[in-house]
C-alpha cells in the first residue's frame, strides 16, 4: 500500500506522509468521505490562467486524493464533480469539463485497477454527452469486480432532484398498493436514493472557503461531520487529506460513547 506513495516524486514529504498515515490508520477511519471540490476557477485566476486550467489541475488532485484515501482505508470516496446547476456555465467551459472524465480515465484507469478501486457514479447519467457516458461506463464496467475503495463521482447530481425522484418512486409503490403509508420510513427512503448501496457519509469536506451545501446529499449528510477549508482544490494534497481525517478522529474520540450525539 505504502509503495504507491513512495513512487511520488516529492521526496521531502514522503517520510512525513508515511508516518502520518500509520497514525491515522490506527484510529477510527470514516467509511465514507464526500468532497465538494471547489476553488479550481479561483486557483486559475490567481495565476492569470483560464478557468479550464484550474479544472485540469483539479483533476490531478482527484488522482492524488483517491490514492491517499485508498491508502488510509476509506471505503467510499464521493467527489462532487458536476452539479445540475453547472449547466448554467458558458458552453465552452462545459464542453471542456465533459472531456475531463475521458482524459482522467485514459490516464489513470490502469492505476485505479491496480489499486483495486471500483468506479461508480451518482447523478443523471442519460443527458451527459455520448463520449462522456462511454468513458465513464467503460470505467464502471472494467472496475466492477474490484472490491477495494469505491470512487463515486457525483456527476450531473442534485440532491433535490434525487429526492423528487425518490418521492415519485415511493408514491408509485403506494398507489400500486405495494406498500402501506406506515412502510415509508428512513430505510425505504434511503433505499430509493441514488446512494442506496452506499453507507452514509461520515465526513463532508468542502474546499475553497465556501460554507454551503449547494444541493449536495441533503438527506445522506444528516449525521455527518462537516469540514470547510480555505485551501483551493488544486492545492489540496495528501497532507491536507490526512489532516482532515485526523481532525475527524479527534472530534470523534468519544465515538460510540453515550455522549455521541452531544447530549453531554
Ligand atoms: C473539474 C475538480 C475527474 C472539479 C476535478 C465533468 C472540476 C476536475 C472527473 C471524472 C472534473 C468524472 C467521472 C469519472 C472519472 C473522472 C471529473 C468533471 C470534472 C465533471 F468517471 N475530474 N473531473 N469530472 N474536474
Amino acid at each position: 500500500m505504502l509503495g504507491k506513495l513512495i513512487r511520488k516524486k516529492n521526496v521531502e514529504t514522503e517520510p512525513l506522509i508515511s508516518v502520518e498515515l500509520e497514525s491515522v490508520k490506527s484510529k477510527h477511519i470514516p467509511a465514507h468521505v464526500a468532497i465538494i471540490m471547489d476553488g479550481n476557477g479561483r486557483w486559475a485566476k490567481k495565476r492569470n490562467l483560464p478557468r479550464i486550467a484550474g479544472h485540469h489541475e483539479g483533476m490531478k488532485t482527484v488522482r492524488k486524493i483517491t490514492r491517499v484515501a485508498n491508502d488510509i482505508g476509506i471505503k467510499v470516496l464521493t467527489l462532487y464533480a458536476f452539479s445540475t446547476e453547472n449547466w448554467k456555465r458558458p458552453k465552452l467551459e462545459i464542453d471542456f469539463l465533459m472531456k475531463l472524465p475521458g482524459e482522467f480515465l485514459s490516464t489513470y484507469l490502469p492505476e485505479l485497477i491496480e489499486q483495486n478501486v471500483r468506479v461508480e457514479m451518482i447523478g443523471n447519467f442519460d443527458v451527459l454527452p455520448e463520449h462522456t457516458k462511454n468513458a465513464i461506463q467503460r470505467a464502471i464496467d472494467e472496475t466492477a469486480e474490484n472490491d477495494g475503495m469505491t470512487l463515486n463521482f457525483a456527476m450531473n447530481y442534485g440532491s433535490r432532484l434525487e429526492l423528487i425522484q425518490c418521492m415519485q418512486e415511493i408514491a408509485k409503490l403506494a398507489t400500486e398498493g405495494k406498500i402501506e403509508l406506515e412502510d415509508i420510513d428512513e430505510t425505504l427512503i434511503g433505499n430509493n436514493l441514488m446512494t442506496a448501496h452506499l453507507p452514509e457519509p461520515d465526513l463532508l469536506i468542502r474546499t475553497s472557503g465556501e460554507v454551503r451545501l449547494s444541493n449536495f446529499m441533503l438527506w445522506q449528510l444528516a449525521y455527518a461531520e462537516f469540514s470547510f477549508t480555505d485551501v483551493l482544490w488544486p492545492d489540496f494534497d495528501e497532507l491536507c487529506m490526512i489532516n482532515e481525517i485526523k481532525e475527524f478522529q479527534s472530534r470523534n474520540r468519544r465515538f460510540g460513547s453515550v455522549n455521541e450525539e452531544g447530549d453531554a
